[in-house]
């Protein structure tokens, strides 16, 4: 198939999502086209089935901002006629469903039928969707994809909940390629954070308020009292500041390393013993799955979909959000109870496998042709 993929090319879950997606599709023999502002961060590979249309947006006096979704749209318009997309794959609905819906109807008037499916990330419905700045474009956007997807059952019934969806929602989990996340021996670097055998937890995000990355800071101060440790806080955004002062107020600087936005996110996985995911709001819980494939239990909340991919007792422990006793706590037991310790680790990492690559990539595969399959039937 002929793919166009549509998608933020920075550090956020759902362009990570869509670019492993395009790459493993790539690798699969179909033809990828992604198109976008920016080349994606993790496409940093060549592959001859791959293809990056960079959308330049035109600087005029008169805009304040420069109107990217006119210019996507006609972008869109482009790849879709002179590479002969088969395909119209974009990640978070806004605006891309919408930008997608208008390119469709030009198409259209040119007898071009190109489907679209759009796929539900998260804070897409949750966070920013539902606000009513969004709201009535995102819900016709959704409606007038040709298929939509969500990453979690839970991002579903809220989608449902939220929007009036007359369009049937298939959940396709977040997934994980083995190759490259798994437990790495780099005991050098273990030694160079944790030099007096110190447990290692460690966060990544992107620092937004969503994250509570200072709930990971509070659970960290009571866990080190109890538990040599130290705390990896990987990854870059708007609280950071906040949060490297918080660490100074309390005291705890010296066994805290911020460690900024890494490419390598699974070396410091492979050498870390905790992950701690406090989310306000969490549809899939990506980061929590890279780190499981790295065979680590993780402490999450269980906002969101994080109960269905974190097994509470079994892969690691969910609390209710903000709960950051009830957090170290478990922390505690799991570090300090090593036999219990290793069957969490064997158990995460069983999880994870269940989101293999190989596994969810044949799902979306499979939801493309049924909706091309639609889409030749009404041409
Ligand atoms: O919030 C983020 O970390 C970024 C966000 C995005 O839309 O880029 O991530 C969302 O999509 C990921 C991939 O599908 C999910 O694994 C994350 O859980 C989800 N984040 C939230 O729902 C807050």
């Amino acid at each position: 198939m002929k793919i166009g993929i549509v998608c933020y090319p920075t550090y956020g879950g759902s362009g990570v999502v869509a670019t492993e997606l395009g790459l493993g599709l790539a690798k699969r023999g179909h033809q990828i086209h992604f198109i976008t502002y920016r080349r994606p961060v993790r496409l940093t590979t060549f592959h001859e089935n791959i293809f990056f249309h960079e959308v330049s947006g035109e600087d005029y006096p008169l805009f304040e901002y420069t109107p990217y979704d006119t210019a996507l749209a006609s972008k869109i318009i482009d790849v879709v006629k002179y590479e002969e997309l088969d395909l119209l794959h974009v990640h978070y609905a806004i605006p891309h469903a919408t930008v997608a819906y208008l390119a469709k109807k030009i198409l259209l008037q040119e007898g071009r039928y190109i489907p679209v499916i759009t796929t539900l990330h998260g804070t897409d419905i949750t966070l920013v969707g539902s606000n009513s700045t969004f709201a009535p474009v995102v819900a016709f956007s959704i409606n007038k994809s040709d298929g939509v997807t969500s990453v979690s059952e839970n991002l579903k019934q809220q989608t449902l909940e939220t929007f009036k969806i007359d369009k049937e929602i298939r959940v396709i989990n977040n997934f994980i390629d083995f190759k490259r996340f798994k437990k790495l021996n780099k005991d050098h670097f273990k030694m160079a954070i944790a030099p007096h055998g110190e447990k290692i937890l460690v966060h990544t995000s992107n620092f937004r308020k969503v994250k509570r990355v200072e709930d990971v800071i509070y659970t960290f101060k009571i866990v080190l009292e109890k538990v040599p440790s130290k705390l990896l806080l990987v990854g870059d955004g708007p609280e950071r500041h906040r949060c490297e002062e918080l660490c100074r107020q309390l005291g705890l600087y010296s066994e805290v390393r911020f460690l900024g936005k890494q490419n390598a996110v699974e070396e410091l996985l492979a050498v870390s013993d905790l992950f701690l995911m406090p989310s306000e709001m969490e549809s899939f819980g990506l980061a929590a799955l890279e780190a499981m494939a790295c065979q680590l239990p993780v402490i999450s909340s269980n906002a969101g979909g994080l109960p269905e991919l974190n097994i509470h007792g079994v892969t690691g422990y969910t609390t209710d959000v903000g709960n950051v006793g009830q957090m170290a706590e478990y922390a505690i037991e799991l570090l300090s109870n090593e036999e219990k310790y290793k069957q969490f680790r064997a158990n995460a990492l069983a999880r994870a496998a269940e989101f293999d690559i190989d596994k969810i990539l044949p799902q979306y595969e499979s939801y493309y042709r049924e909706v091309i399959d639609k889409a030749l039937y009404r041409n």
